[in-house]
């Protein structure tokens, strides 16, 4: 049923990078799968496990790690590269047609400006490095701060090298604002509704992976020992730290699940505006695999409501494939091919009772880009991905107060 593939080897292997961030050349490389035993120790990005091979991202430093242990890799370097550069366009050089924290921050306080009784820019918490993590709330009246309307969240970019899970919220925030006069169905769902949109929880990580490492996943927290980062991803706290498999306790894994629950900002940011809510569904965007995922991550069983949770997303898988004719699967995400815990859905739904989705964004692997776009496939993505928040709106107006 799920296509997904696993960027964490099923194995639990601790992958991560080692040193400190800095701009550096990287490799990737593949190798046989019974070799990856040994790759534990050595500490290596691990980007994923696919096909009965491992594929690491590597510096120069791991490479000369890995033939020092013996282990026999293959370069694959050549898979990777060309759509990255198709992907990003000379004119704005890093980025292209992608957000940066800076380009979102300006097109999101013009949005406000230009439909001020629809859209409302508010900032919930600061990053590590001191970044505005931006929410944008869209409502009729959205001046008022109670409304006594049905709520929906949508979350983008825990995942720093996810730069798609940031299109997708944004431009749906942009739809709703810019066609409620026109839509008469758009209208009547944002008058009964307040739809509130965070497309950048991790913005440190963004501008790390723009400008320093593309492949960066976590926040970029100083661990105090060399190593850098924490998975907002693994951080919160229902079922943190469940096991070793679903999040590591080591700092220098991609999946480091920090000190303590909601250790980072960016967590807390996410956590206090729930709190200060009352969402009837909660939406977190990521990238890749094409598929939407519900709780439980942290085990394979299900929750009480998995019968409600599954019509939900093969609702909206639905809605998405009529678009464009892109099919996302869809499941229970403990029940793919690994568990995660501590991770933002199993939170909303395990400590405050909200049905809460992943969505993991195109494409569906890696020989189609893993986690690199093209530029030209965020507008289709981001309109495939409208009509299911369509249904999710009114889903969360027809079911307040249940
Ligand atoms: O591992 C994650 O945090 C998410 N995948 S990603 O490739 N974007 O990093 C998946 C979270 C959903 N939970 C499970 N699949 N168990
Ligand atoms: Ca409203
Ligand atoms: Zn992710």
């Amino acid at each position: 049923m799920l296509l997904a593939f696993s960027l964490w080897s099923a194995a639990g292997i601790i992958s991560g990078r080692t040193g400190s961030p800095a701009a550096r050349k990287h490799a990737i490389v593949s190798i046989e799968k019974p070799a990856a035993a040994v790759l534990k120790s050595l500490c290596l990005d691990i980007l994923m496990d696919w096909n009965g091979k491992i594929y690491i991202v590597a510096s120069a430093d791991d490479l000369k790690k890995m033939k020092e242990a013996n282990i026999r890799y293959r370069d694959e370097t050549a898979i990777f590269s060309a759509p990255e550069k198709g992907a990003v366009s000379l004119q704005t050089l890093r980025n292209g047609a992608f957000h940066s924290y800076g380009e979102l921050e300006r097109d999101l306080l013009a949005l406000e400006r230009s439909h001020p009784h629809l859209a409302k820019v508010y900032d919930i918490g600061d990053s590590l490095e001191m970044r505005n993590i931006y929410a944008l709330k869209i409502s009729d009246n959205v001046q008022f701060e109670e409304e006594g309307e049905a709520q929906v969240l949508i979350l983008g970019c825990h995942h720093a090298r996810e730069w798609i899970s940031v299109e997708v919220p944004y431009y749906v925030a942009e739809h709703l604002v810019v066609s409620y006069d026109s839509d008469a169905r758009i209208r009547s769902l944002i008058d009964r509704s307040e739809v509130w949109i965070v497309p950048l929880v991790n913005p440190d990580g963004l501008e790390y992976s723009i400008h320093f490492y593309r492949y960066w996943r976590k926040n970029t927290r100083n661990n105090g020992d060399g190593t850098y980062g924490v998975d907002p991803n693994r951080n919160y706290s229902y079922q943190w730290g469940h096991d070793d498999e679903g999040s590591s306790p080591n700092t220098i894994s991609d999946v480091y699940r920090g000190p303590e629950p909601f250790s980072e900002p960016e967590t807390r940011a996410v956590r206090d505006l729930v709190e200060q809510n009352d969402f009837q569904v909660v939406i977190s965007y990521h990238n890749y695999s094409q598929v939407i995922l519900y709780p439980w991550g942290y085990t394979a069983d299900p929750t009480n409501k998995d019968a409600l949770l599954r019509n939900m997303a093969a609702a909206m898988a639905a809605r998405m494939e009529a678009v464009n004719g892109r099919v996302y699967g869809y499941g229970r995400s403990g029940n793919a091919l690994y568990v995660t815990n501590g991770d933002t859905v199993d939170w909303a739904f395990g400590a405050k009772g909200i049905p809460a989705f992943t969505i993991e964004l195109p494409p569906v692997d890696q020989l189609l880009g893993a986690f690199i776009n093209a530029e030209e496939d965020i507008l289709p993505i981001a309109r495939e991905n409208i009509p299911a928040m369509l249904y999710i709106i009114n889903w969360a107006v027809n079911n307040r107060n249940q």
